[in-house]
């Protein structure tokens, strides 16, 4: 779902307004006036900072953002604790027809370290998954370190062209092992699994039931399907059976998003499913989840719907039990209670035409939220207090004895009749700068970096060896000026902030 122009800083400023007393803003049959909860009682309510992680795109350049799930335990590649996230769409220049056609999950640790964890290959698939691959929001671990990611593929980025797809079931160095795919399997969308020992409920929501060139037209026929999984360690995944738990749950084709339909899953300690649809702005609950036999019409009972729900996409329980939702519609996260009253919304993406909010996962500490913003293409952290820099920017001590300023480009470029250059960081968002060369004479060399995007960045210099010689702070909005003594050879340059050299924002400094 990539909005185009990122105008505002990506950070902050939120509303609790009591919609929790509001008697008006569910029209859940299960609602009752019971006293109105207090803005203390909500997860999110003190919840008002947002601080970006790391970039999510690899070094293919994928992008959009849509699956996360937290590592539990380590194997293989797996590191307990980070993150893995799946990309929807393959590189920024494909934005506009790259939909279902991402074939990567990245690895990020909560100091916003990133590392490849799979490069999927639609030729060399183990099984059938029809039309390729094109990861969703679908991703789970299951016993033994396997990972379980949704396909949604298209060959344009067009839902005239999208395929049912399948799920991808890795091992825990990414490669792919087996496929599961059929006749239940049609555009799984979103997922949440339920381990104990070597078994696995998990539960799929199918997007694209009955065939995905239909226009615009709603379609009420999407599904919940329950898969029962036996895996352990060296014991690849094995279906032991698939039951349609819902149906009749309204899809429709969507320019932006390829698709709106159930998305976001979550399971209660009752049994209960939620489902996120996207399509009708509600919360369905469908009841006796891992036992049923028969699927729920309708996708099971409405909680709630509209209020603050607008496009409800990632779902994820609180410590609680309350239902944590994230909305495509206006970048907001909005609180639900088990009785179906929205008790509290945080914007946690507050950009022109914000609405990019897609998977999320508790904070292992259970004191904020991870989400990925796939407008932004980052990993993103929605906390109390204070915005955190996550920077490893150094100022290590050197022979060159570089020395930085905050002074205007103006009052720099002269200083000491050295050289000037100047450097700018991609207005737009991309992850890269304008120049991936400089050149200089040796001596004292002023460089420049002005960042007008709306993340923050700096401009680090190292030698060959990757010796920090000097670096800017990480900023945004304006200039910088850093200024070197410099002996000729070869440095590299590069924006230090997790992921972004990996993305791109690197290039050559040559010193003459
Ligand atoms: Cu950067």
């Amino acid at each position: 779902m990539p909005r185009p122009s990122i105008l505002a800083l990506a950070v902050v400023a939120l509303t609790v307004a009591g919609c929790g007393s509001s008697s008006n803003s569910t029209s859940s049959p299960a609602t009752t006036s019971t006293a109105a909860p207090t803005a203390n009682s909500a997860f999110l309510a003190p919840l008002k900072t947002v601080s970006t992680v790391a970039s999510t795109v690899p070094a293919n350049g994928d992008v959009n953002p849509y699956g996360i799930v937290t590592v539990p335990t380590s194997v293989g590649k797996l590191q307990a604790g980070q993150m893995l996230i799946s990309n929807f769409n393959a590189k920024e220049s494909a934005k506009e027809n790259g939909q279902g056609t991402g074939t990567t999950i990245v690895q990020i640790s909560t100091a916003g370290k990133v590392s490849s964890f799979a490069t999927i290959d639609a030729k060399t698939l183990p099984g059938p998954c029809p039309g390729g691959v094109g990861l969703t929001a679908a991703l789970n671990i299951l016993p033994g370190g396997y990972v379980v990611v949704g396909s949604l593929p298209t060959t344009n980025g067009k839902s005239a062209t999208a395929k049912y797809g399948c799920l991808i079931v890795l091992d825990s160095e990414g490669k792919a092992v087996e496929t599961i795919a059929g006749k239940n399997i049609q555009g799984p969308w979103g997922s949440t699994a339920k381990s104990e020992g070597s078994k696995t409920t998990l539960f799929v929501s199918n997007a694209l039931n009955g065939g995905a060139a239909k226009g615009i037209h709603k379609i009420d026929n999407s599904t919940v399907l329950r898969i029962e999984l036996e895996s352990g360690e060296h014991q690849t995944p094995k279906v032991l059976s698939e039951t349609v738990i819902a149906n009749g749950i309204p899809w429709v084709d969507s320019a932006e998003a390829l698709v709106l339909g159930p998305t976001g899953l979550a399971l209660a300690s009752d049994g209960t499913l939620y489902v996120a649809s996207t399509e009708d702005s509600k919360i369905l609950a469908i009841s006796e989840a891992m036992t049923r036999t028969t699927p729920a019409a309708k996708g099971g009972t409405v909680l709630t719907e509209g209020g603050h729900l607008k496009e409800p996409l990632g779902m994820v329980l609180a410590p609680s039990g309350n239902i944590i939702t994230s909305n495509g519609g206006d970048g907001n996260m909005v609180e639900t209670t088990p009785a179906g009253q929205q008790v509290a919304v945080q914007s946690a993406d507050k950009k022109t035409g914000a609405g990019s909010l897609f998977g999320l996962v508790i904070a292992p500490e259970g004191h904020g939220i991870y989400f990925v913003d796939d407008g932004e293409n980052t990993l993103n952290l929605l906390h109390e207090g204070q915005p955190v820099t996550q920077t490893t920017s150094s100022t290590a001590a050197s022979s060159t004895a570089p020395s930085e300023s905050s002074t205007k480009p103006a009052a720099s470029a002269t200083t000491g009749g050295g050289e000037a250059l100047s450097l700018e960081a991609n207005p737009e968002g991309q992850l890269k700068y304008n120049k991936t060369a400089l050149s200089a004479k040796a001596g004292k060399v002023a460089i420049d970096f002005t960042d007008m995007a709306s993340l923050a960045h700096n401009m680090t210099v190292a030698l060959a060896s990757g010796a920090v010689v000097g670096a800017t702070p990480t900023f945004q909005g304006g200039s910088k000026t850093l200024t070197l003594t410099l002996q000729p050879g070869t440095y590299k340059f590069y924006c230090s902030v997790p992921g972004h050299r990996m993305a791109g924002m690197e290039g050559t400094l040559t010193v003459k």
